[in-house]
């Protein structure tokens, strides 16, 4: 299921345009908008779900697929010498924008921790 309203689901529709690196039946992978490291990338479900809190057994997968995705896409990216992975979650985790987004961050340092 997708939310009409939610920024992240209307980019999975194509409704707002990205940067997008990466896609299938389930995940794409587009570039943040505000990056902050040279290499900065948001993996997203196309299915909605608000935020890490609300996933669980039935979702191992899908999160499996999400993390194993990011180390071939920060090597695509050209984040040879390692990258981090971030999942804010809720407000006190800084989650900004309310569909699930593993952030992959990577690139030449020196560059913004989240
Ligand atoms: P978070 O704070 O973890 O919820 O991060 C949300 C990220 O989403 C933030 O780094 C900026 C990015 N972002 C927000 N709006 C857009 C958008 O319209 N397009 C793209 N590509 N990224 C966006």
């Amino acid at each position: 299921m997708q939310k009409e309203d939610c920024l992240f689901c209307k980019i999975a529709r194509g409704e707002i345009p990205s940067q997008k690196v990466y896609e299938d039946d389930e995940v794409i992978a587009f570039k943040d908008i505000h990056p902050a490291a040279p290499v900065h990338l948001l993996i997203i479900p196309k299915q909605h779900y608000d935020s890490l809190a609300v996933m669980g057994k039935a979702e191992e997968p899908l999160l499996g697929k999400m993390l194993a995705l990011a180390p071939v896409l920060a090597k695509e990216a050209g984040a040879n010498n390692g990258f981090r992975v971030v999942i804010n979650t809720g407000h006190d985790g800084g989650q900004e924008v309310n569909h699930i987004h593993v952030h992959v961050l990577g690139g030449p340092r020196p560059w913004t921790k989240l």
